[in-house]
């Protein structure tokens, strides 16, 4: 049996990552898109590519018909199918084997029976896998139910039995609240799964979540290798995952790996496969589900074991023994992964699609980045909205942090809303580095992960002076005075409707700056993509972005785009109108000029305060003043006219 070519029926950065493996080992591959997918990284990794159909999933990477079509037409040995799409579907997984294509997996009947969860359930008890205290039988009438939970005790939980990620679950506390809830349980898991069949288990409160990689292979072997740690998860999609799960005795691994070769053996298992467990404070471990395909969270396995699990993958596939034993598999260091989305933390993990204007990874030793996409791809909300993963490996955890740590802070993503600064935060939280892990850590640390980020002004300095740099008069600021320091006042904008106000004042070192009443001396150390600034002797960089309107400065709390209000000396009819007004709530300092007065562009006119900040506004052209409606001491609001000014706007 010999794999030569390879379709690979998936897309993103597993199709990436298979085609790797591929490329090494000598054997050929086929991608397929979709419409969306035409010009993706995938597709032009692959020796050759197919066309599959419009954008939508169900009409291309899920259509299994068309799929076997193309694995024929192109002479394919074999179908790896990555994770999700048809990866855990059973009559695909047979559709293969019937066309005599390698389905690059467990056979039909070990994916079918684990995608029963109360079945799983009963085969795993069997094979002497430890189980929660629980009832997954088939009799489910409310009465039996209601005994049944009685026997278990409270807390439990009821669970959906064909479900998944967390849907149809609830917590029972007290006896009184089962009948209702089986209720709303079986109503969910019917809509959700066409199958209201429920199972009941003792609940854990903060679990941990770890789960152990198993491979088979078709000559009656099977191993572990190594454990993860998935406990920081959102909605049940994990965020963090790390191997070797860290404080578990050596003697509880053993006991974990040696439980899920049982399991694998107990269906007869073939390939790569993962079987998650719920760990308990006691350091108890009981069996959840299994996944019966290659992981998202692979990686860190890879890094820790120093295999090429798809390499395996392949060998398995092609009916060659695993390359290990059990005693020649050895576990060093330590590697921790996360999920990059295209989503906003801020707004409730809403996913963002957008174009990836700007996309740069960190490089360097133990940093892996698995990702599927290039700058200036689309993410659309076809699919799956992860970006990348990141995965750091060291001799220790707090090697491997550390490296994380850095190589968050070294990528550079703009264009769209990504959560790079909430991971950077967990990352870097005290309880990440404690491992403090369990299934509510991020609930539990909110306020930490979600906090605004605030200090955005260096990074407005930076912009206002690399503006001033940028303009026809070089460093002569506008509002010039005879006699006076160089000034310029510069109002930008962040995306937010931000407001920062400046006035700069020419300095011998460059420009100085107030900001509460604190005198900041700054210089602009500039280049194309980065933002250099130096604040009173600290040189400070971020990446930046430009585009016609505006920079984005990728700062360690995200990326904030700045751009500018008004220019005086530079505007529109329009911006001259806005000129005149308040650029934001404040207290009117003094009027400098008086009704009647003959005034030339750029004249000082009317000084506001605003966040302790004066802003001064200045003619935008030359002109009679005709109005000043307030005076010293009045409270003024955005957008309010300050002074009325008769002349010559520009058209
Ligand atoms: C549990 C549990 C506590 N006790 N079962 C969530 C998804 C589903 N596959 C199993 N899940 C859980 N089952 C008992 N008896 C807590 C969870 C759970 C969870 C598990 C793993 C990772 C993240 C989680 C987040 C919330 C709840």
């Amino acid at each position: 049996m010999n794999i030569n070519k390879v379709l690979i029926a998936n897309r993103g950065e597993i199709a990436c990552r298979v085609i790797d493996t591929c490329r090494r080992l000598g054997v050929a591959t086929v991608a397929v898109y979709s419409d969306a997918d035409r010009h993706a990284r995938h597709v032009a990794m692959a020796d050759e590519a197919f066309r599959l159909g419009p954008a939508e999933a169900r009409l291309s990477y899920l259509d299994a018909e068309l799929l076997l079509k193309v694995a024929r037409e192109s002479h394919c040995d074999a179908v790896h199918p990555g994770y999700g799409f048809l990866s855990e579907n059973p009559e695909f997984a047979e559709a293969c084997e019937q066309a005599g294509i390698h389905f690059i997996g467990p056979k039909a009947d070990a994916i079918a029976k684990m995608g029963s969860k109360s079945a799983a359930k009963a085969i795993m008890a069997t094979a002497g896998v430890p189980m929660l205290p629980g009832y997954h039988g088939d009799e489910q009438s409310d009465e039996r139910l209601t005994e049944e939970a009685e026997k278990i005790g409270y807390p439990l939980l009821v669970k959906a039995a064909f479900g998944g990620g967390g849907k149809g679950m609830r917590i029972v506390e007290r006896s009184e609240e089962l009948a209702a809830a089986l209720a709303t349980a079986r109503r969910e898991a019917q809509s959700a799964f066409g199958n209201d069949q429920l199972l009941l288990e003792r609940y854990l409160t903060a679990p941990r979540h770890v789960e152990v990689q198993v491979f088979a292979d078709s000559h009656g072997n099977a191993v572990y290798l190594s454990d993860r740690d998935c406990s920081i998860q959102r909605r049940h999609q994990k965020v963090v995952e790390e191997a070797p799960a860290p404080g578990l005795s050596d003697a509880l691994r053993a006991e974990m790996g040696e439980a899920s070769v049982r399991a694998a053996k107990a269906i007869d298992y073939l390939g790569a496969g993962t079987v998650e467990y719920l760990v308990d404070d006691q350091g108890h471990f009981y069996f959840m589900e299994m996944n019966t395909r290659l992981q998202v969270e692979h990686p860190v396995t890879e890094l820790v074991t120093g295999q090429d699990l798809v390499a395996w993958q392949l060998k398995v596939a092609a009916g060659e023994p695993l390359p290990l034993t059990q005693e020649q598999i050895a576990i060093r260091g330590h590697a921790v992964e996360v999920r990059l989305y295209a989503e906003d933390p801020q707004r409730d993990f809403l996913p963002a699609t957008g174009t990836l204007a700007r996309l740069r990874w960190p490089e360097g030793d133990g940093v892996r980045v698995d990702t599927g996409v290039v700058e200036g791809d689309a993410i659309t909300a076809y699919y799956d909205p992860m970006i990348a993963k990141l995965i750091c490996f060291g001799d220790d955890r707090r090697m491997a942090i550390r490296r994380l740590v850095q190589a968050l802070a070294q990528s550079e993503l703009a264009g769209i809303t990504t959560n790079l600064p909430f991971l950077h935060r967990i990352a870097d939280h005290p309880a990440f580095a404690e491992a403090e892990l369990h299934t509510g850590f991020i609930e539990q640390h909110s306020d930490a992960l979600l906090a605004p980020s605030h200090d955005a002004w260096p990074a407005a300095w930076a912009v206002a002076l690399s503006l001033l740099a940028e303009s026809d008069s070089g460093a002569a600021p506008t509002g010039w005075r005879l006699n006076a320091p160089a000034r310029a006042q510069l109002l930008l904008e962040d995306e937010h409707g931000e407001h920062y106000p400046m006035v700069l004042t020419a300095s011998e070192h460059g420009w100085q700056t107030e900001l509460n009443g604190i005198t900041a001396q700054v210089a602009l150390v500039n280049s194309a993509d980065r933002m250099r600034l130096e604040l009173n002797g600290h040189l400070k960089s971020w990446p930046c972005h430009r585009d016609e309107t505006g920079v984005t400065v990728l700062l360690p709390g995200g990326p904030l785009r700045f751009s500018q209000v008004s220019h005086q000396g530079e505007q529109s009819a329009g911006d001259a109108d806005k000129a005149l007004q308040a650029p934001m709530n404040g207290t009117l300092v003094t009027n400098l000029v008086a009704v009647g007065d003959k005034v030339s562009s750029g004249q000082a006119l009317v000084v506001m305060e605003a966040m302790k900040m004066e802003y001064t506004i200045s003619a935008p052209f030359n002109g009679i003043v005709t109005a000043l409606p307030f005076a010293e001491g009045d409270q003024v609001s955005d957008g309010t006219a300050l002074v009325a000014l008769d002349g010559e706007a520009e058209a």
